[in-house]
C-alpha cells in the first residue's frame, strides 16, 4: 500500500480554485477518514471524581436559581473532544444534575434521549408521561425521546442524579429541540411499569394481545438491579463479567433506541478484562472503589467517580476491596451501532 498524495503535491492554484467552488480532494485525507484497522479516536480514557465535582455543583445551588437554570446541571466534558462540545464520547452526553428541596425542573419533552441515575439524596422524583417515578440512589430512570418529563425534590438535602443523553448524535444530526408545556397531569398508578413488567419472566396477559408501547417501563430501581447481579456472581465463573443489560421486559432488547444501559458487579478482589469493544462507553461507579486500565490509561476510581471509555478501548476494571463488591454502571452507544451494523466485539481479546 503506498503513500497517497498530499495537498501540498497538488498545484497551489488548482487547490484554491477547488476550495473557491467548496470542493476538496479526497486523497490527502483519505487515511484520516478511514484509518486501516482501528479507528483514530480523540476521546480520552477520564476520570471524574464526585469528591471534586460535588462542591461546585452545591456551590451552582448557592449561585444560581432553579428558575435562572430550569435544569442545574455541570456537564462532565471529554477534554479529548473539546470542553465546548460537552461530550463525555462522541455520542454520550454526560452531566451531575442536582435539585433542592421544593425545587421543580419544569416540564418539557425533547428529540434526545435521556436517563438518570441517582448519585445521592431521596425524596427526588420525575414525572415521565403521567407517571411519577421515585428517585433513590442507583435508580435507573428513563425519558425517552418525545415523552414529557419534569423534575421535583420532596425530601430534605440535596439530589443529585447523572443525567446520559444522545445528545452530541441528535445535536450533530441538527435535529436536537424541545418542547415545554404546563406541568404533567399523573394518571397511572404509582410503581405502575415495575408492578406491571418488573417480576420475574411474566407479562400482564393482555399485553400479549395490546399494540406495543414503545417504552413499557420507566423505573429501573437499583435494589432490584443489585439483589439480581448477585444471584448472577453466584453463578459465575472467576474472570467472566458479572453483567446485566437494562433491558424493555417486554422484548428482551435494549430499552432505548440509541444507548444501551448494563450494571457490572466486581467480587471481592475481582480483577475483570472486558471484551474489546466497538461501542463507547461511560462508567459509573455506584458502589465500592478500584482502579482502571483505559487503553493504557491508569485511573483509580471511587463512589459516584464517572469515566469515559473511547470505542475499541482495552478495559480491565479492578475491585480495590478484597472484602465487598463494587458496582459499576455503564452507558453505552452499542443499540446505535447494532442498528447501524457496526458493532462489534473483538473476541480474540476474551482469555
Ligand atoms: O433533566 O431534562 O442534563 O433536558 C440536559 C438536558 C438534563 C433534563 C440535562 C435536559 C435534562
Amino acid at each position: 500500500m503506498s503513500a497517497l498524495g498530499t495537498i501540498e503535491d497538488l498545484p497551489k492554484e488548482y487547490v484554491d480554485d477547488l476550495v473557491a467552488q467548496n470542493t476538496l480532494p479526497l486523497w490527502p485525507s483519505l487515511r484520516a477518514m478511514l484509518p486501516h484497522g482501528i479507528p483514530s479516536r480523540k476521546t480520552q480514557a477520564t476520570v471524574w471524581h464526585y469528591s471534586d465535582l460535588r462542591p461546585n455543583l452545591m456551590r451552582a445551588g448557592e449561585l444560581t436559581p432553579i428558575e435562572k437554570a430550569e435544569r442545574r446541571v455541570l456537564v462532565l466534558c471529554n477534554p479529548g473532544l473539546g470542553l465546548d462540545n460537552m461530550k463525555a464520547t462522541p455520542t454520550i452526553y454526560i452531566g451531575m444534575q442536582l435539585i433542592l428541596p421544593g425545587e421543580v425542573a419544569p416540564n418539557h419533552k425533547h428529540t434526545p434521549s435521556a436517563v438518570r441515575v441517582v448519585v445521592e439524596g431521596s425524596g427526588g422524583f420525575t414525572v415521565v408521561g403521567g407517571e411519577k417515578l421515585p428517585m433513590e440512589k442507583g435508580d435507573l430512570i428513563l425519558t425517552p425521546p418525545g415523552l414529557w418529563h419534569e423534575h421535583g425534590h420532596e425530601g430534605t438535602g440535596p439530589v443529585v442524579w447523572m443525567d446520559a443523553l444522545d445528545l452530541p448524535l441528535v445535536y450533530g444530526m441538527e435535529a436536537s429541540f424541545s418542547t415545554e408545556s404546563p406541568s404533567q397531569t399523573i394518571d397511572k398508578p404509582s410503581e405502575y411499569g415495575i408492578t406491571r413488567l418488573g417480576l420475574g419472566g411474566v407479562v400482564p396477559y393482555d399485553s400479549l394481545d395490546a399494540p406495543r408501547v414503545p417504552y413499557p417501563m420507566l423505573r429501573f430501581p437499583w435494589k432490584t438491579v443489585r439483589a439480581n447481579l448477585r444471584g448472577l456472581a453466584g453463578v459465575t465463573p472467576k474472570g467472566k463479567p458479572v453483567q446485566l443489560a437494562y433491558v424493555n421486559p417486554e422484548t428482551g432488547r435494549e430499552c432505548l433506541p440509541t444507548l444501551g444501559f448494563s450494571a457490572i458487579q466486581l467480587r471481592p478482589g475481582e480483577e475483570l478484562t472486558l471484551p474489546r469493544r466497538s461501542a463507547s462507553a461511560v462508567l459509573h461507579v455506584v458502589e465500592g472503589f478500584g482502579s482502571a486500565q483505559i487503553d493504557g490509561a491508569g485511573l483509580k476510581f471511587g463512589e459516584s467517580d464517572t469515566m469515559a471509555v473511547p470505542t475499541h478501548a482495552r478495559v480491565t476494571l479492578a475491585n480495590g476491596s478484597s472484602t465487598n463488591s463494587t458496582y459499576l454502571f455503564v452507558v453505552d452507544d452499542a443499540p446505535l451501532q447494532r442498528k447501524m451494523g457496526i458493532y462489534q466485539v473483538f473476541s480474540e481479546d476474551i482469555k
